[in-house]
C-alpha cells in the first residue's frame, strides 16, 4: 500500500488522484520557464513520474519532494531495497514563497570541517533551502586562506583555549582550537552546493569582530590606543572593544582580502558584518579622530558609516552587492545594498520602507544557538528559549508590512547558528534539529498567520515521516522527549537572556 504523501515543507497545490505505481528510479523533467523560477510541476500517473521545473532549480526541488515519497530510506547514502518503490498517484504544483531560503552557520566561533560543511549543503538541500551563509572571520577565529596575507590563517587560525558556555568564573577547555578553509575547499563547497542549487555566501566581518585578523596584523588595529601586538586570537566570547582602525592601510588590506573572496564565491552578494562595532577605541584614538576632522563627519557612528559605505561601492564597482547585518543601516547604503535584519524586526521595516531588500532573521525568533525547550536538560542553554512550535509559528514579513508593495523587499529568511556553545557537528546537528525543518517550511511554504498554522500537522508529519527521513541522514537532533544523555553538557552552564522576548504582533 502506498504511504500518505507527507511533505516538508508543505507544497502549494497537491492532488492525489488515487492509485499508486511502482517507481524503478526513472522521472522524466524537463523545463517550462511559464512555471516561474524554482517552482516545478510534479506528476505521479500510470504514464510514470514527471517533473517539470520552471528552472533546473525548480526541477531539483521537484526531485527533493520525489524523495520524501519514496520513504525515509531515500535519504540514505546507498539504496537497501532491491526494485521499484510505489508511490501514490498525485500532481503536485509548488512554488517557494521567498527566494532566500537561507542559513547561516558559525565556523568562525567554532570550526567546523570541510566536510561536515558539505554535508549541510546536502541537508539544506534536502530541504529546499538555498543559500549557505558562512560566517568565516570574528575575534576567536579566521577561517578563509588569503593567499596574499598568510598571516590570517597562520596566526588567525588558532587560539591558545576556549572558553566553555557562559558561567563565572570562566570555565576553561585549555586544549588549542582552530583551522581554516583552503581556497581550494572552498571551490570545492562553491560547486558542490551549485550543484545542489545552493548560493553559498561568504561572510568577512569589518570594523567590529576582527580581534583574530588584528592578531595577525597588528597595524590593522587601534595601535595608537592598545598595543595591538600584545592582541591573540580571542578565547573569551561576548563583545570585543578591538575593532579595525579607520585608516587608508585598513581599508587597502580588506580590498585585498575581498579580492581574493571574490574570485572564490560567485555570489551576487557578499557579507561585510558590520554588527556590535565598539566605539571607545576610535574615541580615544588621534588617528580616528583626525579622519572624522577630514571627512567632516559628526562622530564615530558616521565614521563607522563612511567604512561601511566605502566597501558598499567597492563592491558595487565589481558588480556585487554589500549586504549586512542591520547596523550598516545607521549610515545611508547604496540602493542595491541590503540589510539582514537581526535585532528584531525594526531594522528590516525601515530597509524595505527605504527601497533596500532584506533578509529577515530575527534573533527573538530564529537563532539556533538559543535554547530549543525549557527544563535543565538542554546543553548550555543560551538566548530565549526557541522551540520548534515558536520556529513554525515564526513570520518573515511584520504585519506592518504585510500587503504593503514593501513588503516585496523581504526577500526571504535565514535561520542562524551562532557556535559559541556548539563546537562541534554533533552539537550542531542538535541545534540545527529539527528546527530547521519547521524554518523550511516557513521560508518555502504559503502559510496562514502565526497564531493560524497547524503545528498539530506539523507535529504529526514530523513523527509519521520526517525524524526517520533525519535518522536516515544521519542527522543528531534533538529528540521530541528531549536530550539523551550524551546530548546533555551537566556542569557547563549558559546564559539566559533576562528581557522578555517580543512576539510577532508586535512589530508594528
Ligand atoms: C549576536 S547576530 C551576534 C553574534 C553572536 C550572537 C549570539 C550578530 C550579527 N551578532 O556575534 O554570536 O549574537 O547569539
Amino acid at each position: 500500500m502506498a504511504s500518505e504523501v507527507s511533505l516538508i515543507p508543505a507544497p502549494r497545490r497537491l492532488e492525489r488522484a488515487g492509485g499508486s505505481g511502482a517507481f524503478g528510479g526513472d522521472a522524466r523533467t524537463g523545463v517550462d520557464p511559464s512555471l516561474g523560477p524554482e517552482a516545478y510541476r510534479l506528476t505521479v500517473s500510470a504514464g510514470g513520474v514527471e517533473i517539470v521545473g520552471g528552472d533546473e532549480a525548480g526541477v531539483f526541488w521537484g526531485r527533493q519532494t520525489l524523495r520524501q515519497m519514496l520513504g525515509p530510506d531515500a535519504f540514505r547514502r546507498a539504496p537497501i531495497t532491491r526494485g521499484p518503490v510505489t508511490v501514490p498517484y498525485v500532481t503536485i504544483e509548488d512554488m517557494p514563497r521567498f527566494a532566500w531560503r537561507g542559513f547561516m552557520l558559525d565556523v568562525a566561533r567554532h570550526f567546523l570541517p570541510k566536510d561536515d560543511v558539505l554535508r549541510y549543503v546536502d541537508l539544506l538541500a534536502a530541504h529546499k533551502l538555498n543559500v549557505l551563509h558562512l560566517h568565516l572571520t570574528d575575534d576567536q577565529g579566521w577561517r578563509v586562506e588569503i593567499r596574499r596575507y598568510p598571516r590570517l590563517t597562520e596566526v588567525g587560525a588558532w587560539r591558545r583555549r576556549t572558553r566553555m558556555g557562559w558561567g563565572e568564573p570562566p570555565l576553561w577547555d585549555e586544549r588549542p582550537h582552530g583551522g581554516f578553509y583552503t581556497q581550494d575547499d572552498l571551490r570545492e563547497i562553491v560547486a558542490y552546493a551549485a550543484e545542489r542549487h545552493v548560493t553559498v555566501l561568504p561572510e568577512i566581518e569589518l570594523p567590529g569582530h576582527s580581534q583574530a585578523a588584528i592578531a595577525a596584523y597588528p597595524e590593522l588595529g587601534n595601535a595608537d590606543v592598545v598595543d595591538t601586538a600584545a592582541l591573540e586570537v580571542w578565547t573569551d566570547w561576548g563583545f570585543n572593544r578591538n575593532v579595525l582602525a579607520p585608516t587608508d592601510g585598513v581599508l587597502r588590506f580588506y580590498e585585498g582580502v575581498l579580492e581574493e573572496v571574490l574570485e572564490i564565491f560567485p555570489s551576487r552578494y557578499v557579507h561585510i558584518g558590520g554588527d556590535e562595532c565598539f566605539k571607545d577605541q576610535w574615541r580615544k584614538s588621534p588617528t580616528a579622530q583626525a579622519r572624522i576632522g577630514e571627512l567632516g563627519l559628526r562622530g564615530e557612528d558616521e565614521l563607522q558609516a563612511w567604512m561601511i559605505r566605502h566597501f558598499d561601492r567597492w563592491l558595487a564597482a565589481r558588480g556585487r552587492c554589500l549586504i549586512g547585518w542591520d547596523e550598516i543601516l545607521d549610515g545611508g547604503l547604496a540602493a542595491d545594498a541590503a540589510v539582514m535584519c537581526w535585532r528584531w524586526y525594526g531594522g528590516g521595516i525601515a530597509a524595505a520602507e527605504a527601497g533596500h531588500s532584506v533578509v529577515m532573521c530575527p534573533q527573538q525568533e530564529v537563532y539556533l544557538d538559543h535554547v530549543q525547550a525549557h527544563g535543565d536538560e538542554e546543553p548550555v542553554p543560551f538566548g530565549w528559549v526557541h522551540t520548534l512550535e515558536d520556529v513554525y509559528r515564526f513570520e518573515p514579513v511584520p504585519p506592518r508590512l504585510a500587503g504593503t508593495p514593501h513588503a516585496a523587499n523581504i526577500i526571504g529568511t535565514q535561520a542562524n547558528l551562532w557556535t559559541e556553545v556548539a563546537e562541534n557537528r554533533s552539537r550542531v546537528d542538535y541545534q540545527a534539529f529539527p528546527r530547521l525543518v519547521a524554518f523550511a517550511e516557513v521560508a518555502w511554504s504559503d502559510l496562514p498567520d502565526p497564531d493560524e498554522r497547524d503545528f498539530e500537522d506539523f507535529e504529526r508529519r514530523m513523527s509519521m515521516a520526517h525524524y526517520a527521513r533525519l535518522d536516515a541522514l544521519g542527522v543528531g537532533y534533538r529528540p521530541p522527549t528531549g536530550p539523551y544523555p550524551w546530548q546533555q553538557r551537566p556542569g557547563v552552564p549558559g546564559r539566559m537572556h533576562n528581557k522578555p522576548r517580543k512576539t510577532w504582533r508586535m512589530a508594528n
